[in-house]
């Protein structure tokens, strides 16, 4: 048994397609647990906090004016290996070259933006998850 938590996110872009519904359904049909979800409108530092390691990257700019255009569906997930195992449902970062079958794969696109808008963020270990889920339910 190794059940742990992590921070997952439907970003603004999910929320405003509707699929908030399609990736919870997914989510639930792999039996994760929802321990808490709720609507949040992040203001600058709070994604400042978040995305720290990309601070100086020429897509972050754009992906905190992405992360600020409308409400994201914050989720703290729990289950054995939760943290590799919800990256694995939402695929590669690129939804064009994410696989058939995950989040990003079957439901993103490539709008030619500066950002990739992909619908989903997943924290990448447990200090992440530790340090996120800090940040957006703390
Ligand atoms: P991840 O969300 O797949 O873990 P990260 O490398 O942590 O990917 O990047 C955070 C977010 O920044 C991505 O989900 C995506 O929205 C955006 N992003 C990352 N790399 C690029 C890029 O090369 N071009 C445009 N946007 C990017």
């Amino acid at each position: 048994m190794s059940t742990e938590e992590t921070l997952v996110l439907v970003k603004p872009d999910g929320v405003a397609r509707g699929l908030t519904g399609s990736i919870l359904a997914r989510i639930e049909a792999k039996g994760y647990a929802l321990v808490d979800i709720r609507l949040v409108e992040p203001d600058r530092d709070r994604l400042e906090k978040h995305y720290a390691e990309h601070a100086g990257k020429a897509f972050y700019e754009p992906l905190l004016e992405f992360m600020m255009s409308g409400p994201s569906v914050a989720i703290r997930l729990a289950g054995n290996r939760v943290i590799e195992g919800f990256r694995s449902l939402a695929g590669a970062t690129d939804p064009t070259t994410a696989a058939p079958g995950t989040i990003r794969g079957d439901f993103g696109r490539d709008w030619g933006l500066a950002v990739q808008q992909n619908l989903v963020h997943g924290s990448d270990s447990p200090e992440s998850a530790a340090r996120e889920l800090g940040i957006w339910f703390g």
